[in-house]
């Protein structure tokens, strides 16, 4: 768990260098090696207590801010770093980005949308029960998310036909700019359970090893049959909603608060106190280190997709006149 911490970690700080090249001064979203939108979830690496009890042939949703829980889940890290890098081995053939990693070898999938990972955790868990298999599906979302239809319906159907689905929220807060008291009224996300007669627990401080003793009797609970559970997570996001947002909305004690609040540098003191040695800890994050600049090397050395193959595997509209890149598209239904 520690390892996968620390390897999330070092990674986003990478990835974070990485993206800044090139955008500077005007900050240009779509230059340099990483175009486009990019969200860390620096402070969220207690959710990985979660995912340390799942097995490769169980299937994880993540959100739009996946790195951590993509890394636990064990999705390829040079292909997830070349899918972030947009280069044509990666997960998706460069095409989905950092927000839609997609990785079949070990069930894993990610949605920019918000709340959209629940109903396909929702099928994956069908999936397994009409298998008669014991496999599980965990979806996460981040608090933002909870008064999304999707994820309301999804607790439902989970409910009414007993699937073995853990739901886990991320709460961090904030939902880009918007502080959760002004969007719900419902202070402990874990309460949703409620009104779907499942169990409903919230970890209320930021601490892997308690995100881990709480994630075990849910998925032990989907494991065994007896249906889903509802898990809600405090994380802090020790940056702002994107790269490139300056958070003129958010109090500096509140960003102060969240670096302060570190759950790897608490897991670290615990292991300590446990008895694990220095040598032991260094050798752990030197190992996630390699790791992490191991996979960023190779992405960096892979080719960028052709052009040409900017149509396949995609849903649209094929262009009027094949082969003709930048030709304008005809959308159906409007001009959107
Ligand atoms: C259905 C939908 N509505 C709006 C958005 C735009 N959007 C992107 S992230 C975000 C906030 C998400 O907040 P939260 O769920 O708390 O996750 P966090 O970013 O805090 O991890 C919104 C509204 C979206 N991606 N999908
Ligand atoms: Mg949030």
């Amino acid at each position: 768990m520690f390892e996968n911490m620390v390897t999330a970690r070092h990674y986003e700080e990478r990835l974070q260098e990485e993206y800044l090249e090139g955008k500077q001064p005007a900050f240009d979203i779509s230059a340099g090696p990483i175009p486009g939108e990019l969200h860390l979830a620096a402070g969220h690496e207690a959710s990985v207590g979660v995912v340390q009890h799942l097995r490769r042939d169980d299937t994880v949703t993540g959100p739009h801010r996946p790195h951590h829980i993509a890394i636990a889940k064990g999705v390829d890290l040079k292909r997830m770093t070349a899918e972030i890098f947009g280069r044509e081995t990666g997960l998706c053939r460069g095409k989905g980005g950092h927000m839609h990693l997609f990785d079949d070898a070990v069930n894993f999938a990610c949605s920019g949308i918000i709340a959209q990972g629940c109903p396909p955790a929702v099928g994956a868990a069908l999936a397994a029960k009409k298998r008669n298999s014991d496999s599980v599906a965990v979806a996460f979302i981040g608090e933002g998310a909870i008064d999304q239809g999707g994820f309301l319906e999804s607790l439902n159907l989970a409910a009414v036909h007993e699937l073995p689905v853990v739901f886990v929220i991320e709460d961090n807060d904030w939902a880009i700019s918007m502080p959760k008291e002004r969007v719900t009224d419902v202070k402990n996300g874990a309460d949703r359970a409620k009104g779907f007669d499942m169990p409903g627990v919230r970890v209320d401080y930021d601490d892997a090893v308690a995100v881990y003793e709480a994630a075990e009797g849910a998925v032990e609970r989907a494991r065994q049959g007896n249906g889903p559970s509802l898990l809600e997570v405090q994380v802090h996001r020790r940056m702002g909603h994107f790269m490139g947002d300056a958070e003129a909305y958010r109090p500096d004690e509140d960003i102060e608060r969240a670096k302060r609040l570190d759950a790897i540098e608490r897991l670290e003191d615990d292991l300590r106190a446990a008895g694990v040695d220095t040598g032991h800890i260094t050798e752990i994050r030197e190992r996630a280190h390699k790791r992490v600049e191991d996979a960023i090397e190779w992405a960096k050395d892979q080719p960028e997709p052709d052009p040409e193959t900017a149509f396949e595997d995609v849903f649209t509209n094929p262009p009027p006149t094949s082969g003709t890149l930048g030709t304008q598209m005809t959308v159906e239904g409007g001009d959107d």
